[in-house]
């Protein structure tokens, strides 16, 4: 692979080949992160990587876009039928840049924004005091309940009608719950607040209906590309058609500049991806994995936030076992386990520390493992969670991680 780059540029090719080979060694448990297809890839690395378009289709600053005209309409297309969106705009390099220009369309810099708090779930640009989110909007946040640690509707509504938004934020990055848009819509009415889902974790859930759909109930919709929708790394925005000027317009010229159409191509070839009938039995899989991984952990004695999942992740609290987070990752990485430590809801531990593990299941469904391997991963993160200083037993779990690897093979071709 990458014959060009090899001559041209060998150090980078040799760290390409690295990364690859990480990928295809270690199990991959980190539930924002996927494996593209080939073909996602191939649009990747293409050509219209060296072309301008500022603006959309039919109304671009520059001359020759006549056919990244074409791929962005596509990609608008699919997206829409996908979702049965009004409007869709696969612009935004990032979810980050899509939050920043649905907030930007519709508020003012310090009006108030009610949303969920990071440490029980939220994300960053949901009001985080080091995110540009936080520093300039009012972010109110709400969070999980203590007993069963699903959403605390009735503070939602407290909070809602304390404060009087003028947008609420549903929608999370640690959350293994289901997210009830329809309650939020209903708290959302009664304050006159607009509503935003950032369904960017579920959104290949919700494009096979295993997630309840935000598009009915939200004004503004935004997800990244590359979580369980299996697309290349970027970001969309969904809206209702009376708010799509707003939007099209904060997104360019008003954050963004030049669109990157080489991606929005691969974003087109993964919602033809996802709107294939393998594409349903790929979040089934996940559902079902995430179930049977979830239950083996618990079966072997571990806390799981809520107890549980409905969706592709779960978290471990691991107060219970008095492990941090930090700790916990580290062991596992030394295995060949790649997870991320996260706040659990209430942590006292700080972010860099932390109280948990955030595991998901939708890389390893990618590379065709099903509910038997979720067994035997689940044996194994928790073997290591109790017997974390054993050399020996991390060195046992790294030889069978690998030959597990070995029976699933990543990017054979390349
Ligand atoms: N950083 C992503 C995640 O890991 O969930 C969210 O953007």
């Amino acid at each position: 692979m990458h014959k060009h780059l090899t001559q041209t540029d060998p150090e980078i090719y040799n760290l390409i080949v690295k990364e690859t080979n990480r990928q295809r060694s270690h199990l991959e448990m980190i539930p924002s992160e996927n494996f593209v297809s080939l073909a996602v890839l191939e649009a990747m690395g293409s050509t219209p990587t060296n072309k301008y378009a500022e603006g959309y289709p039919g109304k671009r600053y520059y001359g020759g876009c006549q056919f990244v005209d074409e791929m962005e309409e596509l990609a608008i297309s699919r997206v829409k039928k996908i979702f049965g969106a009004d409007y869709a705009n696969v612009q935004p390099h990032s979810g980050s840049q899509a939050n920043m220009a649905v907030f930007m369309a519709v508020l003012e810099p310090k009006d108030t924004i009610l949303a969920m708090d990071l440490a029980h779930g939220g994300h960053l640009t949901h009001g985080s005091s080091v995110n540009f989110s936080g520093k300039l909007y009012n972010f109110v946040h709400y969070g999980v309940t203590q007993e069963e640690q699903v959403i605390d509707y009735d503070q939602v509504r407290k909070l809602a009608q304390q404060h009087q938004p003028k947008m609420i934020v549903c929608g999370a990055s640690a959350y293994p719950r289901t997210i009830h848009f329809k309650k939020f819509r209903e708290i959302a009415d009664e304050v006159g607040a607009y509503l935003l889902a950032d369904m960017a974790h579920i959104a290949g859930l919700v494009a096979t209906h295993h997630h309840e759909s935000p598009i009915p109930y939200c004004h503004f919709v935004t997800s990244t590309t590359h979580k369980t929708l299996r697309g290349p790394r970027g970001g969309i925005i969904l809206s209702t058609e009376e708010l799509s000027k707003k939007v099209a317009s904060r997104i360019f010229p008003g954050i963004q500049g030049g669109p990157m159409m080489h991606t929005i191509a691969a974003k087109a070839v993964s919602f033809l991806e996802v709107m294939q009938p393998s594409f349903i039995t790929y979040s089934q899989d996940i559902i079902d994995n995430a179930k049977v991984l979830a239950e083996t952990l618990v079966e072997k004695g571990i806390t799981l936030t809520s107890g549980g999942t409905d969706n592709h992740l779960m978290l471990i609290d691991l107060r219970s076992q008095k492990r941090t987070g930090k700790a916990i990752e580290k062991v596992l990485d030394d295995a060949g386990i790649t997870t991320n430590k996260n706040m659990v809801p209430f942590d006292t531990e700080s972010p860099f520390v932390t109280s948990g593990i955030r595991l998901g299941v939708p890389a390893l469904t990618t590379r065709g493992m099903k509910t038997s391997e979720m067994k035997i991963i689940g044996n194994w993160i928790a073997e290591i969670i109790f017997d974390c200083d054993n050399d020996k037993i991390i060195e046992k779990v790294k030889g069978e991680v690998q030959e597990l690897c070995e029976k699933f093979p990543l990017y054979p071709e390349l």
